[in-house]
């Protein structure tokens, strides 16, 4: 529980100043110093169980001879001196807004003075991620206590915001968490603790925005009562320097504002657009801005009236401008005509470059097709040079096993920046994996990505494998050794998953709709072709993969030119994408010297044998875990370890039937008939991960 207190300022009521907004623009820095702590009680209420208490330390035996000071009154200031008063082992604190203390408004120092520990920041949202980071530091068992301690932190990215893709009626799409953590049919009036609780574990990793609703968006999102429960939420949010935004409708002023068209260039729809955005804006004043998935997927848009994204964007802009809000313009598109859908996003963005007003940030996301287990990234990030990005990152597991399946995603963020400079983008978004379960995100492991998510958000340098470690260290009470064990397999797992599911560049071959499971076999009448696993993996009699070399679709010309030679050879194509650009004679001789169809069947293997290895690396941690935590992992590990099979089964089935090529040696040969996994068909929407129950029960 976190400890009851509040901050009396010298010569002030301990009522919370809420001056607006709160973290980019600190109003003044207050040079009178705080010398006392009493009474009052505003923080999260004590996390119910282990598996609700995401990170955060149990915080039942706060220290009562510490003093924390602070020198202002600022919501974030309070919160965060309230958390170190709770969670804080060590000398006095003081928190101190200093103008110079970082370059950037949310960074922060941490240094020791005579009296103790120094936290200083140029606003009062710093202090807090001071205060978290202070608190991070002290249970991942660093040394606090040298004199010349100065730790210096400043975030990469001005924009470090969840997506989430929550709808009105509770569900979320690629949601494996249960349903949706807004109440709408009990905002504004009810405010449940676990909004607070949200937006706290959000800031102790530096997430400083949220998207509430998804991209796919209902236009009565804007009208005014929804709009109320928006303003309910950003109230929530606002102390803890988190920001609000919408995903809206491109067609909204039509259903919900009974105009007859929504073209861009129309004046009566400018006008509608502004005026909705002084509304947004007079309930919640620092309103982030709007999301925007348009000509995609069904979704309306400006090129319905004959506009561009471009226009379509600006005129979003400059309703948004005067209150100082930001359009983030999906570049999620692809049309089901064209040759090859890795290019499509590519051929309609980069010939608008430069066409965006100040105010709008292209979101792109990391690959060219759809938060694929591996995917190059998206060629439009090195050919954007007048354009503002953010790279959007999937958090929620909708090709990595939804909740069933351990997958670490932070190796595979930082692959991504290992190819695509930080220092290009704006930001990072990151559809989120929270829902309203006891343990917030499904799986338990899960929520190391939420956190890994915010962590890179951050600070992309980082390292997953320090990453997972501050986690568990945080989640868990384990000794060294088991802390190296639990680490070792995060940080593997998700390469495991790549290797059963589509080694090498294989990518898309997924059951059709819920994507979970294989189905490379899938035909479904009337689908379309891009829609299909065959479309993807182009299994013939000579090979395997897709051609996108300037022997096929090309698509390697949209890298820079050096990549552009690298990923166009099957020589010295990275065999990690080679069938993502290579269509590869089975034969081929990869770098082992062994064959194509060697290195495959070698790959699922492998994935298959690591998955069969984590009940038992679980098992060895038992003793130190919380025993509900401990069986639902188990329960969950087990699960991937069958699906790996599954997965290994169905595509080296399918693929054997075009390589006609033997088990190699050393391989355990599928168990499985193909007709039958044929058959397997699973129940399940969009919305949910199939329990464990229901995949015994079909395969
Ligand atoms: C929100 C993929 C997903 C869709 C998602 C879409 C998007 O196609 O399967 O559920 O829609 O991406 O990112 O817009």
């Amino acid at each position: 529980m976190l400890a009851s207190i509040a901050i009396a300022l010298a010569g002030e009521s301990g009522a919370f100043a809420t001056p607006l907004p709160s973290y980019d623009a600190e109003p003044h820095v207050l040079t009178v110093a705080a010398s006392g702590i009493s009474g009052n009680n505003s923080a999260p209420v004590a996390k119910k169980s282990p598996a609700s208490r995401l990170w955060f330390p149990d915080n039942s035996v706060a220290d009562s001879k510490l003093k924390v000071t602070c020198s202002s009154d600022l919501p974030a200031a309070r919160i965060a001196a309230e958390e170190i008063k709770a969670g804080w082992k060590g000398d006095d604190v003081t928190l101190r807004i200093n103008a110079s203390a970082a370059p950037s408004p949310e960074g922060f120092t941490i240094s020791r003075s005579k009296k103790g520990i120094d936290i200083s920041s140029p606003s009062a949202t710093g202090l807090l991620y001071g205060a978290y980071h202070l608190l991070r530091l002290q249970a991942t068992g660093e040394d606090l206590s040298k004199s010349g301690l100065k730790i210096s932190e400043s975030p990469k990215f001005p924009i470090r915001i969840l997506n989430h893709w929550d709808n009105p009626d509770g569900t979320i799409e690629r949601g494996y968490a249960g349903h949706s953590l807004w109440d709408w049919d009990a905002l504004p009036d009810s405010i449940s603790p676990r909004y607070e609780e949200y937006a706290r574990a959000n800031a102790s990793v530096g997430i400083n925005a949220t998207v509430l609703n998804n991209v796919n968006a209902s236009p009565k999102v804007l009208e005014s009562e929804s709009l109320r429960k928006v303003k309910a939420l950003a109230d929530v949010f606002r102390p803890y320097g988190i920001k609000v935004w919408l995903s809206v409708n491109f067609a909204s002023p039509m259903a919900i504002g009974s105009l007859s068209t929504a073209d861009p260039l129309s004046p009566e729809v400018r006008k509608w657009w502004k005026e909705k955005a002084d509304e947004i804006y007079s309930l919640i004043p620092d309103f982030g801005g709007f999301l925007v998935k348009a000509n995609s997927e069904g979704q309306p848009g400006p090129c319905d009236f004959g506009r561009t994204h471009a226009e379509g964007a600006n005129m979003l802009a400059e309703a948004l401008k005067p209150h100082g809000g930001t359009v983030c313009w999906r570049a999620f598109v692809y049309s089901p005509s064209d040759a090859d859908r890795a290019k499509q996003a590519y051929l309609e963005f980069d010939p608008l470059d430069g066409q965006f007003a100040d105010n709008v940030i292209v979101q792109i996301k990391n690959g060219p097709i759809d938060f694929q287990p591996r995917e190059p990234y998206s060629p439009l990030f090195t050919s954007l040079e007048h354009t503002q990005m953010l790279a959007e990152l999937q958090v929620t597991q909708e090709y990595l096993g939804h909740a069933n399946h351990l997958a670490f995603l932070a190796p595979m963020w930082t692959e991504f920046f290992s190819y695509v400079s930080p220092e290009s983008l704006k930001g990072v978004a990151g559809v989120a994996n929270v829902g309203d379960d006891e343990n917030w995100c499904g799986n338990p492991l899960a929520q190391a990505n939420w956190y890994a998510f915010g962590r890179l958000a951050w600070n992309p340098d980082l390292k997953p494998h320090d990453i997972a470690e501050e986690w568990a260290a945080q989640t868990f009470s384990l000794p060294e050794q088991q802390l190296g064990i639990l680490t070792d397999m995060m940080t593997e797992s998700r390469e495991t998953v790549v290797d059963y599911m589509m080694p090498l560049g294989l990518h898309h071959i997924f059951a059709f709709g819920h994507h979970y499971g294989p189905e490379p076999w899938c035909e479904v009448d009337g689908a379309r072709a891009d829609w299909l696993p065959k479309y993807y993996h182009r299994a013939d009699s000579k090979g395997l993969g897709f051609n996108r070399s300037p022997s096929g679709s090309n698509a390697t010309a949209q890298y820079p030119d050096s990549l552009a030679a690298k990923f166009g050879s099957i020589d010295s194509c990275p065999e990690e994408f080679l069938l993502w650009f290579h269509h590869v004679p089975w034969n081929h001789r990869m770098k082992d010297g062994k064959t194509l169809w060697e290195n495959l069947c070698r790959h699922y293997d492998e994935g298959c044998r690591k998955a069969a290895e984590y009940p038992e690396i679980w098992k060895k941690l038992k003793p130190y875990i919380d025993p509900a935590v401990y069986a639902d992992v188990e329960k969950r590990l087990k699960t991937q370890a069958k699906d790996a099979k599954w997965w290994k089964d169905a595509c080296l089935l399918y693929f054997a039937q075009f390589s006609g090529m033997p088990w190699p040696e050393g391989i355990t040969p599928p168990a499985a008939d193909i007709d039958s996994l044929k058959q397997i068909k699973l129940p399940i929407s969009n919305y949910e991960s199939p329990s464990p129950e229901l995949l015994d029960s079909v395969r």
